[in-house]
């Protein structure tokens, strides 16, 4: 057994939870935040057999999209030496996974 652990956009969570919930594979959604933007995103915890992964990695590729963030900078200004925020843009996603080996399974 795997354990899937995606960080995706708020946006796409809905969809994807609904094309996992279809697909009868169970999920959790948790409410996370990102370290560099300091910006919420979703984390999805998925457990699945082996031959499920491709299943969920594929649901997860149609669902989250790539976006491009602006988040700002604080530089010095080497004439007044004050100073300014600027702004930068950031590409976020479409999602960070990672796969974990799952040693014990239990429910009760
Ligand atoms: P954030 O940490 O808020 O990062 C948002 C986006 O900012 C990242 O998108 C990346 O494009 C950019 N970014 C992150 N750190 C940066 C830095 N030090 N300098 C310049 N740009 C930087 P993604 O890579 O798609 O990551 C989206 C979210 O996934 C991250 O939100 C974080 O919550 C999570 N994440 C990404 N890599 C991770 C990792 N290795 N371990 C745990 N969580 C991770």
């Amino acid at each position: 057994m795997k354990l899937i652990v995606a960080i995706i956009h708020d946006e796409d969570a809905h969809d994807l939870i609904s094309a996992l919930s279809e697909t009868k594979i169970g999920v959790t959604k948790l409410a996370s935040t990102g370290g560099f933007l300091r910006a919420g995103n979703t984390t999805v915890l998925v457990g699945v057999e082996i031959d499920q992964v491709d299943v969920v990695l594929e649901k997860i590729k149609e669902n989250c999209k790539v976006r491009k963030e602006i988040t700002t900078s604080t530089a010095m200004m080497a004439e007044t030496s004050g100073f300014m925020t600027m702004p930068i843009e950031v590409t976020v996603g479409g999602a960070t996974v990672f796969i974990l080996d799952v040693s014990q399974y239990f429910k009760f």
